[in-house]
């Protein structure tokens, strides 16, 4: 069985203005869709083939470099393009409210701490807020296309919000102004589906 290029969710203008209709378009056929290419290249024969993209991750260190850059970045923007929707933002609400107020004192110091995450991380990768094994909550980032599920990580957790700050994420529109595009994410950050993320994760 090999990978297949998820179809998005809504449509590449969906997002406008926060993310532009080229950058998505672009980043979903072309970017992501060289990930599941490589991946299924990198996998071929193998018995990776017969599993899940998760399970790939959680033993990443037992796989080439290939398997690492670019199932990475396929289990990266598969999570991605379902966080994200139109008419969205706001806040969180219920269970997973609660939890960010009692790990990061409020709503805005998790914002503040996310914000800095994805300012900070030098060069290519992702900010992200996870469900660590003890069932608390953490911000961390990642370089390239690794994620808090593979075994190599710094930071280790099931993520259940990423922000991609690869420049081929925000160039077109916010050229080096990387802090005014992780400003703009919170407008269509959905949700609905972080926190249906956040309940699996505590189960
Ligand atoms: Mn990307």
């Amino acid at each position: 069985m090999s990978f297949e290029l998820p179809k998005l969710p809504y449509e590449y203008a969906a997002l406008e203005p926060h993310v532009d209709a080229r950058t998505m378009e672009i980043h979903h056929s072309k970017h992501h869709q060289a990930y599941v290419t490589n991946l299924n290249n990198a996998i071929a024969g193998t018995e990776a083939e017969s599993l899940s993209i998760e399970e790939i991750c959680r033993n990443i260190s037992k796989y080439p470099m290939a398997v690492r850059n670019n199932g990475g970045g396929h289990y990266n923007h598969s999570l991605f393009w379902n966080i994200m929707a139109p008419n969205a933002g706001g806040s969180p609400q219920g269970e997973l409210a609660e939890a960010i107020t009692k790990q990061f004192g409020s709503f805005e110091d998790f914002k503040t701490q996310f914000a800095q995450a994805a300012a900070t991380r030098f060069g290519s990768g992702w900010a992200w807020l996870c469900v660590k094994d003890d069932k608390s909550l953490c911000v961390c980032s990642t370089p390239n296309q690794d994620n808090p599920l593979m075994d190599i990580a710094e930071c280790k957790g099931l993520p259940i919000l990423g922000i991609d700050v690869w420049e081929h994420a925000y160039y077109l529109h916010y050229q080096n102004r990387r802090p005014d595009y992780v400003s703009a994410f919170w407008n269509v950050i959905n949700w609905d589906e972080v926190s249906r993320r956040f309940s699996a994760a505590m189960k």
